[in-house]
């Protein structure tokens, strides 16, 4: 079969809702772009335990910090199981690793901001994981089957990140008045970089074209992030708090609530890594690799003695 025929017939199985497996002819963009998405997504499960990890040891009560540590190693299972899957696109995960490391793979923009007080907490679960749900519900329809599995999956744990994440601003907004005010405080820190965890617009969206013909996207960058909007405005109301944008309006044509403009050049500033912690993330990130040497050293002599001894049995 020529590569036309190839090509042709992959198409065609991702028309007819037929999932890629990893021993499939697959076009090499195919694989490199879900290798690019699937990675950065891994990065960002990582990643994304910093910011929470810093309050591991403040948490205000006991149940709170289990509950945040069984949070963190959810996130941590996440990387891990990501990783895997996009191993079985020919990548090893030292390579991604290392990509990550030296700054050549992107991690999502939102884990390069401060957590200032316990309510970053509460607003990194409802927005942070309500945006990743958002996104990752429609990736379960994926076209990739290593990866649609792995949503299947991280999404059934995410619905309980998100719930506990109101659950800390539902308690913090019936508490004092400095307690509402710590609330609001970090809803309007929060808010717009969970907007921009979509993406660019739709029309500056490099991959989505491309992507969506693939089926590796299910829903555009616009799409979800109004699905977002639609949904936090609901719930905000329970919360008895404000979103901060004074753009925010229903609109009866659309049937959708409008919203105000997204500061893009922030946004490209963090991904470009400069935020207020981009290097500290990095940072961190290298010295629990660096620290970790000796775990895998240790586990790879155990694994070579086992193999020895298999062999001379
Ligand atoms: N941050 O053409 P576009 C979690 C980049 S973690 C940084 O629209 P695409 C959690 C994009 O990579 C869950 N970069 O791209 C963990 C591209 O650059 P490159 C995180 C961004 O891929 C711990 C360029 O902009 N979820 O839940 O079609 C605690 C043009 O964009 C960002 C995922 O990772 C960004 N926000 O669409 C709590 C979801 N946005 O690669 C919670 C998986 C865009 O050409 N990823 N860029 O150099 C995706 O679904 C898609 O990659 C995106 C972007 C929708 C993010």
């Amino acid at each position: 079969m020529d590569e036309k025929e190839l090509l042709n017939r992959f198409q065609a199985q991702i028309d007819a809702e037929i999932k890629i497996e990893p021993k499939d002819w697959m076009p090499d963009a195919y694989r490199q772009t879900l290798i690019r998405q699937m990675s950065q997504h891994a990065h960002s499960e990582i990643v994304g335990m910093l910011p929470e990890g810093n309050w591991v040891t403040r948490a205000p009560t006991l149940k709170r910090k289990a509950i945040l540590l069984a949070k963190i190693q959810d996130e941590a299972g996440h990387g891990l199981y990501l990783y895997s899957a996009t191993e079985t696109l020919g990548i090893s995960r030292q390579e991604m690793i290392d990509a990550l490391h030296e700054g050549r793979a992107k991690y999502s923009s939102v884990f390069n901001y401060p957590t200032l007080n316990w309510a970053d907490i509460g607003a990194i679960g409802w927005l942070v994981d309500g945006a990743a749900i958002m996104n990752q519900v429609a990736l379960m329809r994926t076209s990739y089957g290593p990866y649609s599995r792995a949503m299947i999956r991280i999404c059934k744990e995410e619905s309980f990140h998100q719930r506990q994440g109101f659950d800390i601003l539902y308690t913090l907004s019936r508490g004092s008045d400095e307690q509402k005010a710590m609330a609001q405080d970090a809803l309007n820190r929060w808010w717009w970089p969970s907007m921009m965890m979509f993406g660019p617009h739709d029309s500056e969206s490099t991959h989505s074209q491309q992507s969506t013909k693939w089926k590796i996207k299910r829903k555009s960058n616009d799409e979800l992030r109004q699905d977002f909007v639609d949904n936090s405005v609901q719930q905000v109301k329970v919360l008895g708090l404000t979103l901060p944008d004074p753009d925010l309006k229903w609109n009866e044509e659309r049937q959708h609530y409008d919203y105000g403009p997204i500061d893009w050049e922030e946004f490209w500033a963090v991904v470009k890594g400069r935020g207020p912690c981009n290097r500290e993330r990095i940072a961190a990130r290298k010295k629990a690799y660096d620290d970790g040497e000796w775990v895998r050293e240790a586990a790879l002599a155990y694994a070579k003695k086992k193999k020895a001894k298999e062999v001379l049995a």
